[in-house]
């Protein structure tokens, strides 16, 4: 006997996707957003499948991704920003208000809802993980969403 594994088919060609993207540093958000479309795109994902919606800062991600998440028809929801520490304790709020605001959507809602948001100490930091020498987090964000989306598919369905 062996047992039944789910793992999430990564083939997500005819899927849907939302990203929700800060506009709050953007020199880093926009290589996160097309670090993201690539990903969706070497996964099969056509253009007109991704929807993209700015919001002013992190802090702003989950509304709106829960706003997405609701729209019937979206396989899973990227949420993509930057919070830089810098000299403020402003770093917690935005950053850990974000994170649990992100993660409460997908267990709300029930689609899944990715966090893509880098909460580093430095500028130089970000841009290391957004196609600098630690790789795109966009990318791999944008990848969870498609696994998340074929492992859902594949569980057994809950209660309605
Ligand atoms: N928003 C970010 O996305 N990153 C940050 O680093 C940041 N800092 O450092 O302040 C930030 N602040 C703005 C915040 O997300 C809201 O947009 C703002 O507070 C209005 O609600």
């Amino acid at each position: 006997m062996s047992p039944i594994v789910h793992e999430g088919s990564r083939a997500a060609r005819g899927r849907r996707f939302a990203v929700a993207v800060s506009r709050f540093n953007d020199v880093i958000t926009s290589k996160l957003l097309d670090g993201a479309l690539a990903a969706f795109r070497h996964h099969g994902v056509a253009d007109d499948d991704v929807e993209v919606a700015w919001t002013p800062g992190a802090f702003e991600l989950p509304l709106v991704a829960k706003r997405l998440a609701e729209t019937d028809g979206f396989d899973a929801v990227v949420c993509l920003g930057a919070v830089i520490r810098g000299e403020t304790a402003h770093f917690d709020y935005v950053a850990g208000a974000c994170a649990r605001g992100i993660q409460r959507v997908g267990l709300d809602t029930g689609v899944p809802c990715v966090f893509g948001v880098l909460t580093t100490d430095t500028l130089a930091q970000a841009l290391d993980r957004a196609g600098g020498d630690h790789g795109n987090k966009g990318w791999e964000a944008a990848t969870a969403a498609v696994e998340m989306a074929g492992l859902l598919d594949e569980l057994p369905k809950g209660a309605p």
